[in-house]
């Protein structure tokens, strides 16, 4: 990767110039206006202690620290001596200021039952279970695997680890055998819990027979505490199993939260990384926390008596800060939806929307894509009047998308914001504030408070206006991963080695004049066709606003005269089929022949992780014509592989 990486820039040649304002309505109500966002961005640059103890002033702290940041690179300290505790600030905070009424969670399960909580039930809830934990011998420290479903107690174990100073990995629950006895090895965890099974379109997933069998990979587990979800029979095992409802059911519900260190770890979560090893990033508890909440104030602009819906699972970061922290944290009130999106049908979405009234919906770009595909008849058979801000992350999402996801979901009424993070960065850092800003379809577009982007070559330069290049980040941040669990020498050498001074992410991007960042793609996808570099995102964006494509990925080929060629890897739009010289002549006039793909290949689908972002490693294989080599454990089907392979090239 180093090498394709020196000096590198990335040719800017996706030309979107459409800009589309936030609508008048929205603009009016909006918390921060332009000259506010302005204010406060100069302010958390040029006088952060300033303006971090503002935002970390309205949470709740049982001490407080005597020093915002130290910074010793690579290591950062938040709130140094300060002493807190998250869970206490999603749940009694809450209680205290009067939301103990107000629904904290509104869940619903695949099957359509639907289960609430108020913020006073939460409390309680986790408190039981914050007690059962030490009961079972959990102490501050401590790792706890969680290998659940979508389900109410995937929220209140994380919550109850917090609140005991456990420190959580959750693993979602789509993955295998090994990558569970993995994660529990890495993390040295005693305690695991699970569920009988999970559902996922009407079937059961068999968690506790994939935990049984993990069990035995992973010397350090010791107790399992099994939630009963599906009903199904499953073996106990005497002096290791306990069944959460026992446990958890005969504990008091009264439990004090324990005040821990600002730099407390919080939790531990694996990414799969694009390569190698998973890397467990580590987040720590008072910074998470204060970027949690403040991004979710301000990105979503959130208000009172909002209905937000991330549809993450809790298996990622985005699960994470906005399925459970940065709701909670807001005393808003959140959705959670058990299932896959087309269960019974690709309508599931827009009537958890309807049903819930929804106001805020926060999905991925892999979702948009494949509602898109399957036309607007579905989402025009519902009630979405109730959104009023849209938005979306894991990958860029090509402005067709995001034109669709606009005009179609929400009815053009609702501002879009696309999102660009990482598990890493812990909490969103870049998006255009929606009552701020005009958006620009495929752009991420302006950094978050206190957030220093820049786009770099590999030797450090800063590049102007439209220059392709790296996106790093010139300064640390509350919510940024503090290592590599067990592995500091990584954490060194991947986010702090590859640059001086500066955070590397790993995306390729451009900054524009207004200093909007577009997100290009992985650098290590970056083709270099004829000498010169094409971001995925890119050409995939041109693909995919052809009538015919729904889905496309982009990836090069060895090629004796251009050094890379272009391989275009395309799904079809339902009921459409895709005709390569349309393709290729759709290409050439949007981009130009340079991007030209010398084969297309036309499947069902497209390699992706379980978290929906396309895995172009494997397509480079297939394109190059060798054997599959990797871990295709990470794929949500890894069948796919065996299709494209024997699929015609055109
Ligand atoms: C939150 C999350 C991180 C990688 C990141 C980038 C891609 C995420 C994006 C985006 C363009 C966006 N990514 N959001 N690319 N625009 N709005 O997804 O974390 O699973 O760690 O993935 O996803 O490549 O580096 P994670």
């Amino acid at each position: 990767m180093t090498d394709q990486i020196d000096n590198m820039l990335i040719d800017n040649v996706l030309h979107e110039t459409r800009v589309i304002e936030p609508p008048a309505e929205f603009a009016a109500k909006a918390s921060i206006k332009r000259g506010e966002y302005e204010r406060r961005y100069r302010q958390s640059l040029d006088d952060p202690e300033t303006f971090w103890t503002e935002v970390a002033g309205q949470l709740t702290w049982t001490q407080p620290w005597t020093q915002v940041l130290d910074w010793q690179e690579p290591h950062a300290r938040w709130f140094v001596d300060g002493q807190t505790n998250i869970a206490y600030n999603a749940l009694d905070r809450q209680v205290e200021l009067g939301r103990g009424d107000k629904r904290a969670f509104i869940w619903e399960g695949e099957d359509g039952e639907v289960r609430t909580f108020t913020y006073a039930e939460l409390l309680r809830g986790v408190s039981k279970a914050a007690n059962t934990l030490t009961d079972l011998g959990v102490q501050v420290g401590d790792r706890v695997t969680l290998y659940l479903p979508l389900i109410p107690e995937a929220a209140i174990a994380m919550l109850a680890c917090a609140r005991i100073g456990a420190v959580h990995s959750v693993v979602f629950g789509g993955f295998s055998v090994s990558a569970l006895a993995d994660r529990i090895t890495d993390a040295q965890s005693k305690v695991l819990i699970t569920a009988d099974a999970g559902y996922r379109k009407g079937a059961p997933v068999p968690l506790k027979a994939n935990a049984d069998a993990a069990a035995e990979l992973a010397p350090s587990l010791e107790t399992m505490l099994v939630v009963r979800r599906a009903g199904v029979a499953v073996p106990m095992k005497e002096g290791r199993d306990v069944w959460w409802s026992e446990a958890v059911g005969q504990a008091s519900d009264q439990h004090q939260a324990a005040p821990l260190d600002s730099e407390h770890p919080l939790f531990v979560l694996y990414t799969s990384g694009s390569t190698g090893k998973p890397k467990g990033v580590l987040h720590t508890t008072g910074g998470y926390m204060v970027s949690a909440f403040l991004t979710m104030q301000t990105a979503f602009d959130l208000k009172e008596d909002d209905v937000f819906w991330c549809t993450a699972d809790v298996g990622w970061v985005t699960g994470h800060s906005y399925t459970v922290y940065g709701p909670l944290l807001c005393g808003a009130t959140a959705v959670m939806y058990e299932g896959a999106p087309n269960h019974p049908d690709w309508g599931r979405f827009w009537s958890v929307i309807e049903k819930h009234k929804i106001n805020i919906l926060y999905t991925a770009p892999t979702a948009i894509r494949s509602f898109m595909r399957q036309g607007d008849d579905y989402p025009n058979r519902y009630d979405l009047s109730s959104l009023r801000l849209l938005g979306s992350v894991g990958e860029p999402i090509n402005p067709e998308a995001w034109m669709w996801y606009h005009r179609v979901i929400g009815g053009e009424r609702c501002p879009v914001i696309d999102t660009w993070w990482q598990t890493e960065t812990g909490t969103i850092m870049l998006t255009t504030l929606p009552g701020a800003f005009p958006a620009k379809p495929g752009s991420a577009g302006l950094p978050m408070f206190g957030i220093e982007p820049a786009i770099l070559t590999r030797d450090g330069h800063e590049l102007g206006p439209d220059e392709g290049g790296l996106l790093v980040i010139k300064r640390p941040w509350p919510s940024m991963l503090r290592t590599v669990y067990g592995d500091d020498e990584r954490y060194r050498k991947t986010y702090w080695g590859e640059i001086p001074h500066v955070y590397f992410a790993g995306d390729g991007a451009r900054k524009d004049a207004d200093g909007y960042i577009t997100v290009m793609g992985r650098v290590d996808d970056v083709l270099n066709v004829s000498g010169h570099r094409l971001g995925t995102m890119e050409i995939e964006s041109v693909l995919v606003a052809h009538p015919s494509i729904s889905e496309a990925a982009v990836v090069g080929r060895p090629d004796e005269v251009k050094g890379e060629c272009v391989v275009a890897f395309v799904t079809p739009q339902s009921g459409m089929e895709c005709d390569p010289a349309a393709i290729r002549a759709f290409i050439t006039k949007e981009i130009g022949a340079l991007a030209r793909p010398e084969a297309i290949i036309v499947a069902d689908a497209l390699p992706k992780t379980r978290s929906g972002k396309i895995m172009r490693r494997f397509l480079r294989q297939i394109a190059a014509g060798k054997e599959i080599q990797g871990d295709t454990s990470t794929l949500e089907d890894p069948s796919v592989l065996e299709r494209l392979q024997a699929a015609e090239v055109l």
